[in-house]
C-alpha cells in the first residue's frame, strides 16, 4: 500500500505556515515541519529554485518513498488542498465558495495588521493602529459575525455543520495576529462578538490545537 508523505517548508514563524500546520494537526495527519531561518538559510534555499514562486510556504507530497515529490505552493492553495483531502472542507461547490469568501475576508483584514507590523514610521504606525482597532477590525468582525450567525444561528461553524478551513483561518488570524495571550483566553477584541468568541474557543480547545499553542516556539510573527 502506498504511504503518502508530506513535508512543509516554511520559516521559523507562524506567518502563512501556521494555518497549514493547524490543518495537519487537527486532521491528525503526520507531516514534516521543516522550518528554516529567514536570514541564515533562506537565501541559499531560494537559490535552489525549488520554490515555484520563489517564496514559502511550499508543500512536498510524495506518494511513496520512491516517488518524485510533487511540489505545491501558495499557502491558501495548500490549505484548501489539505482540507479537501482531510475532510476539513465543505462538501458542495457553493459551500466551498462560502468558505473561500471567509478566508479571503480574513486575509483582507490580516493584510491591514501586517501593514502595521512592517510600518517603520512611528506616527504612521500609530494612525494605522488606531484605524485598525477602532474601525477596520470591528467592521470586519461585524461582517464575519453576520455570516457566522446565518449558519446554524452561530452555534457551530462558518459553513455547514462541521469545522472547515474557514474556521481554521479565522481562528489562526485572531490567535496569531490579535491575541495577546496566544495560549489562553480569547482576544479582547472579541468581547462584543460572543458568537465569534464561541467559535474561537471551540477551535482553541481542540486538543491538537491546544497542544500546538502550548508547545510551539514563541516567534514574533
Ligand atoms: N501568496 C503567497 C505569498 C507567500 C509569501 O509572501 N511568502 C513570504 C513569507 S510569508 C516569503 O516567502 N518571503 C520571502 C521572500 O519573498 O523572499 C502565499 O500565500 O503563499
Amino acid at each position: 500500500m502506498s504511504q503518502r508523505s508530506y513535508k512543509l517548508t516554511y520559516f521559523k514563524a507562524r506567518g502563512r505556515g501556521e494555518f497549514i500546520r493547524l490543518a495537519f494537526l487537527i486532521a491528525g495527519v503526520e507531516f514534516e515541519d521543516f522550518c528554516i531561518d529567514f536570514h541564515e538559510e533562506w537565501p541559499a534555499f531560494k537559490a535552489t529554485g525549488k520554490c515555484p514562486f520563489n517564496q514559502l510556504p511550499i508543500l512536498e507530497i510524495k506518494e511513496d518513498a520512491n516517488s518524485e515529490p510533487i511540489m505545491l505552493s501558495q499557502s491558501l492553495a495548500i490549505l484548501r488542498y489539505l482540507a479537501n483531502e482531510f475532510g476539513l472542507a465543505p462538501d458542495s461547490n457553493l459551500d466551498k465558495a462560502r468558505a473561500d469568501a471567509i478566508v479571503d475576508a480574513v486575509m483582507d483584514i490580516r493584510a491591514k495588521k501586517r501593514d502595521i507590523h512592517f510600518e517603520s514610521d512611528p506616527a504612521a504606525k500609530e494612525k494605522l493602529t488606531k484605524d485598525f482597532q477602532e474601525s477596520q477590525l470591528p467592521s470586519a468582525l461585524k461582517n464575519l459575525q453576520k455570516l457566522f450567525e446565518a449558519n446554524e444561528g452561530g452555534q457551530g461553524y462558518f459553513v455547514g455543520k462541521k469545522l472547515s478551513y474557514a474556521d481554521i483561518s479565522f481562528f489562526n488570524f485572531l490567535n496569531s495576529w490579535v491575541a495577546k495571550d496566544k495560549v489562553k483566553g480569547y482576544p479582547v477584541e472579541l468581547e462584543n462578538f460572543p458568537k465569534l468568541r464561541g467559535l474561537y474557543e471551540r477551535v482553541r480547545d481542540i486538543p491538537a490545537v491546544k497542544k500546538r499553542l502550548e508547545t510551539r516556539p514563541d516567534t514574533v510573527l
